[in-house]
């Protein structure tokens, strides 16, 4: 199903019938203009009328197709529309909910439109690296107004019909509908079928007082705003050949721009990003209809910083919440920081006084579990001591109602252990935030051995509530992010043996484009967490190696910004990494001491040492079962560990570099006799993909 043609009087309806967003893809554009052309040879029709079925009038075109020979196939998006505009009586469209891309596109081809309120209307191809190309930088702006159109072009971000309505002079909609749509779209095809001539946005003015002018701070603007991402620069200059161009000749530069940014890698990962975005909330195993457990009170043990901040997800999504703590004292700083916290996006405007009441009223808070034993849905934020989860979690198993979820938020911990300390495992999972808890996006939801289904189906549908993106772990130390990051940590370590200094290591990161290199991250995380992590991995592995560089800096105190040392030194109140001479002077002895004389690394070798290092391990975790495809592991990273987004995540990445180039530099990584060949063993799945030809799938 496609589109459907149905004679409503004079009037011939074309509804667009692709679920789930009536994406444009060749099939459906070939329906619609088969029934423009019925409609064209029908005599007793007067009048079109297009709409969509379902919950979107169009999503716009199918990103699916692009790369397919489909995508281009005639007839393609442009051509449509440039028949829907010729056609030779008046074609209305019908718009509601969503109307987005080639469909808000599509809808500009008409001759009128009336929109329902409350519709979602955006050209958001930037957000794909693209730029509208299927007419939107030349319609919109004589539709709209150059600065509104340029604003929604430039940013993709949806604007509500009704809003749009009121724009001084736009001529977007002939009408907004006040009841039925459909009803209120056929009055008006009726009203409108023998008008002639027909209005075309084309035929329309782009209006810019002073283009010259305008432009130019607008190019200044976009340009400082988008250093990594072509396409909202593109999206600039196609609307200003609205202005200067004719309407024929401003396509053709539209279609040129449009071209160039299909092929960068930036719109190649940001569509990957989409995709994969969407592709977490799939599990094999799980149906996306599984019944889920009513979650409708919330409790979190620990009122600490990720207590506190695990909780305002909750409370937030409008969740009653109860903390417990074992000291008042705690129990009352969790609490203050909660409200600290809201009062100051209040200061910053960003939260109502009455929002922020309401949250309040929803978190209570409590030192006896009996006042938790209700809850649906507990999550520990407690000390990461198996031991301390111990006692926890036998408690749990005691107090709390049947059927609640007991969740920890355990970072690297074996939750089939925790599970264990339980009578009903099938009611444990792990659910783990990233600090700060109320503002990362990533949520490892770690499914343990025993947790049924219906637990992780719940948890999932959670996340989306709370507006977090969960990707599913298997146990393992670390889960997904964190293993991979121990091995990224490792190359770190490494490089500063060989004679990169942390500042070094940080620029060539954050030139790449990692929002925090490893030692500034280290700094701002705290290196002690680390070191007690390592203490305990390399017990159980004694003969891994690493550098000891880290543990020396533990040794001297210098544990990050909260002792104002660390990597680097630090001002009171002040969060300037400053490079530190005790630190170049620790790393100096501690090379001479190993009899490394320090080389020069270029920033490629860091930056491919680091990102490579990620992907091994990460395809370590693929074959393991741990995380469920590749696209996964860059959610974990463009959400959870500021992973340049514009390079869709370290296997989006990888891929585009091509697996077989990636091996090759392992290969030269491993014969540098001051690194680990161990470390740069390929894992076999990568090796095979490389054998075999192929990508991560
Ligand atoms: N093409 C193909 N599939 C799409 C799609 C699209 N345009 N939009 C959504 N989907 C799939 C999505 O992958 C998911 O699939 C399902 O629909 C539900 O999506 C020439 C070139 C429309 C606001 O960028 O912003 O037009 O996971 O979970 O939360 O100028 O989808 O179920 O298999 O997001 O209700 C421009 C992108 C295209 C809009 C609905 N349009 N989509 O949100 O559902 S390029 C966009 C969205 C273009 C022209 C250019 C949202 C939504 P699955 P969902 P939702």
């Amino acid at each position: 199903m496609t589109a459907t043609y149905e004679v409503r009087g004079q009037v011939a309806v074309i509804t667009l019938s692709n679920p789930p967003v009536n994406g444009l893809g060749l099939a459906t554009r070939q329906a619609v203009a088969a029934g423009i052309e019925q409609a064209e040879d029908d005599a007793a029709i007067k009048a079109l009328l297009i709409t969509g079925a379902g919950g979107a009038f169009s999503g716009g075109a199918d990103i699916k197709e692009f790369g397919s020979p489909k995508a281009l196939a005639e007839p393609n998006l442009l051509s449509l529309i440039g028949l829907v505009e010729a056609c030779s009586k008046p074609v209305v469209a019908a718009i509601h909910s969503v109307c987005m891309g080639g469909g808000l596109e599509l809808a500009l081809g008409c001759h009128y439109r009336i929109a329902a309120v409350g519709t979602k209307v955006a050209l958001p191809e930037v957000k794909l690296g693209l730029l509208p190309g299927a007419g939107g930088t030349q319609r919109l702006p004589r539709a709209l107004g150059v600065e509104p159109a340029l604003n929604m072009i430039v940013s993709g971000e949806p604007v509500n019909s009704e809003l749009l309505a009121q724009v001084p002079g736009q001529k977007l909609f002939d009408r907004m509908a006040t009841g039925d749509l459909m009803e209120d779209a056929l009055a008006l095809a009726n009203e409108v079928a023998e008008l002639r001539p027909l209005p075309r946005v084309r035929d329309l003015k782009a209006r810019c007082a002073n283009p010259d002018a305008f432009f130019q701070f607008a190019r200044n603007m976009v340009g400082a705003q988008s250093r990594n991402f072509p396409a909202p620069l593109r999206c600039l200059e196609a609307v200003a050949a609205s202005v200067s161009m004719k309407f024929e000749d401003g396509i053709k530069a539209e279609r040129a721009g449009f071209a160039a940014l299909m092929v960068t890698p930036e719109s190649g990962a940001l569509r990957h990003a989409f995709f994969a975005e969407r592709a977490t909330t799939k599990i094999a195993d799980v149906p996306g209809d599984t019944p889920t457990r009513k979650i409708a009170k919330v409790a979190v043990i620990g009122a600490g910083t990720m207590g506190a901040g695990i909780s305002m997800n909750f409370l937030n999504a409008g969740l009653p919440v109860v903390m417990l703590e074992t000291r008042q004292e705690a129990l009352d700083r969790g609490v203050a920081t909660i409200r600290k916290s809201y009062e100051a996006q209040l200061k910053k405007g960003k939260l109502k006084q009455d929002k922020l009441d309401a949250r309040m009223a929803l978190l209570s808070s409590t030192l006896n579990y009996a006042d938790i034993a209700d809850a649906d849905l507990v999550i520990e934020a407690v000390f990461e001591e198996l031991s301390v989860k111990q006692a926890v979690f036998k408690q749990l198993d005691e107090v709390m109602k049947p059927g609640a979820i007991l969740a920890s938020n355990t970072s690297t911990l074996d939750l089939n252990a925790i599970a264990r300390f339980t009578k009903r495992p099938q009611d444990v999972i792990g659910m783990h935030f990233f600090s700060p808890a109320q503002v990362m996006k990533l949520l490892e939801v770690v499914r343990g051995a025993a947790t049924a289904k219906d637990v992780l189906a719940t948890v999932m549908a959670l996340a989306k509530k709370i507006r977090k993106t969960a990707v599913v772990s298997g146990v393992c130390d670390g889960f997904i992010g964190n293993r991979m990051i121990e091995q990224y940590s490792r190359q770190a370590g490494f490089l500063l043996d060989e004679g990169c200094s942390p500042a070094q290591v940080d620029r060539a990161a954050e030139k790449f484009g990692f929002a925090m290199g490893p030692f500034r991250m280290g700094d701002l995380a705290g290196n002690d967490i680390g070191w007690a992590i390592r203490k305990r991995r390399y017990q159980e592995k004694p003969n891994l190696r690493y550098s000891k560089s880290a543990d020396l800096l533990c040794e001297l105190g210098r544990f990050g910004q909260k002792t104002q040392a660390g990597w680097y030194d630090y001002q009171a109140g002040k969060r300037d990494a400053l490079p530190s001479s005790v630190v170049a002077e620790m790393l100096d002895k501690h090379r001479a001491a190993l009899g490394i004389k320090p080389r020069q690394i270029s920033d490629d070798e860091i930056v491919h040492r680091l990102v490579y290092a990620l992907v091994n391990e990460a395809a370590h975790l693929l074959e393991e079962g741990i995380a469920q495809r590749a696209s996964d592991v860059d959610m974990v990273y463009l959400t959870g560990y500021g992973f340049p987004l514009w390079r869709g995540g370290p296997m989006c990445y990888a891929g585009q570099i091509g697996l077989f180039n990636v091996v090759q530099a392992m290969k030269r990584f491993a014969k540098n006799p001051l690194d680990d060949a161990e470390f740069w063993q390929p894992a076999p799945l990568l090796a095979r993909l490389v054998a075999e030809g192929k990508n991560f799938s």
